[in-house]
């Protein structure tokens, strides 16, 4: 779709044909079906990894089969189908039809909830788990956080009523970075912690840093954008840099939280870099997890395994007990 929109920009620019410029008798709007068509499902790309992701993290940090696996899997389908079909929501002030705003406004509802099946199986895997609090399981809470409150207010967006007064603010900000940079991010340090061992065989630092930096990212992250969906109620336009007077002090406080944020990255760079060239050699698979990529050496070698492994159990199954674990299954 993107090449497409490309393609057909660059014949109206150099064919001199009006495709989507208005003046030569091309419809903009077209180009704006094109282009959130592509767009909105783009989204997914980069969530729905994160949401695996969080799937596989909360399992073995909670020591328990994943609850609701086929719910867990099925919602995820269920997003990716759905997704092509809620672009209208970006359009909903573009001159549409008020049948056309309530479908594409109730289908965008669906991935509110596909997504709040997996946020309660999320919950249900870690109800009674044997839970280990190391950085991975920060980002966990972090991403459960940042999931709800942007689906919610993601849901909230997709309401047609709502969405004309929020249209273009940063409210829209707001709510797309709690997504995107929210969940995805929290996701992405998650399983970096996680993958950290197997990819250079040094263990993730056991000190403050891990705790220091995932609050200073939590904190950071919500003092950056909740300033940005009072700023969009308030009718501030995204995409200005210049604002009234009375717009300023929640810009400031949105700007000390995107340093806040800057930091706590900072500090995840400077306590891995120190593991990967001083920390001590990490043990096999340091967090017992059930996952088949712990059954080779870490770091694994080209040619991952010597002979073919066997495989005695599903990579979720934590039923078993393990030598100097605790496993309780409800
Ligand atoms: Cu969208």
């Amino acid at each position: 779709m993107l090449g497409i929109t490309v393609l057909v920009v660059a014949v109206e620019r150099v064919g001199g044909f009006g495709l989507f410029d208005p003046a030569r008798g091309g419809d903009p709007v077209l180009f704006q079906h094109m282009f959130w068509f592509y767009s909105h499902p783009a989204v997914y790309i980069m969530v729905l990894p994160g949401m695996g992701v969080i799937s596989e993290t909360v399992s073995a940090f909670s020591r328990k089969n994943p609850f609701g696996y086929k719910a867990i899997a099925m919602s995820s389908l269920g997003i990716a189908f759905v997704g092509f079909f809620t672009w209208g929501h970006h359009m909903f002030v573009a001159g549409q039809s008020t049948f056309n705003a309530g479908a594409f406004g109730i289908l965008s509802m669906f991935v509110g909830v596909f997504t709040a099946i997996k946020v309660f199986n999320w919950v249900g895997t870690m109800y009674r788990g044997a839970i280990s609090f190391r950085t991975p399981f920060a980002y966990i809470c972090g991403f459960l956080y940042f999931i709800v409150f942007g689906g919610m207010t993601g849901v909230a967006l997709a309401t047609t009523s709502l969405d004309i007064h929020w249209h273009d603010t940063y409210f829209v900000v707001a709510h797309f970075h709690f997504i995107m940079v929210g969940a995805s991010v929290m996701a992405f340090l998650a399983r970096s912690h996680y993958w950290f061992p197997k990819m250079f065989g040094k263990s993730v630092p056991r000190g403050m840093g891990g705790l220091v930096a995932a609050s200073l990212i939590i904190l950071g992250f919500n003092a950056t954008f909740i300033p940005q969906f009072l700023l969009g109620n308030f009718g501030m336009p995204r995409r200005y840099y210049q604002y009234p007077e009375h717009f300023q002090a929640l810009n400031v406080a949105s700007t000390a939280g995107a340093t806040l944020l800057g930091f706590g990255f900072l500090i995840i760079l400077i306590y891995l870099a120190i593991a990967l060239k001083w920390g001590s050699r990490s043990e096999t698979n340091p967090w017992r997890s059930k996952g088949f990529e712990w059954l080779t050496a870490s770091p694994p070698p080209t040619h991952n395994f010597d002979e073919t492994p066997t495989i005695t159990q599903m990579p979720h199954d934590y039923r078993t007990h393990e030598p100097g674990g605790v496993i309780r299954v409800a």
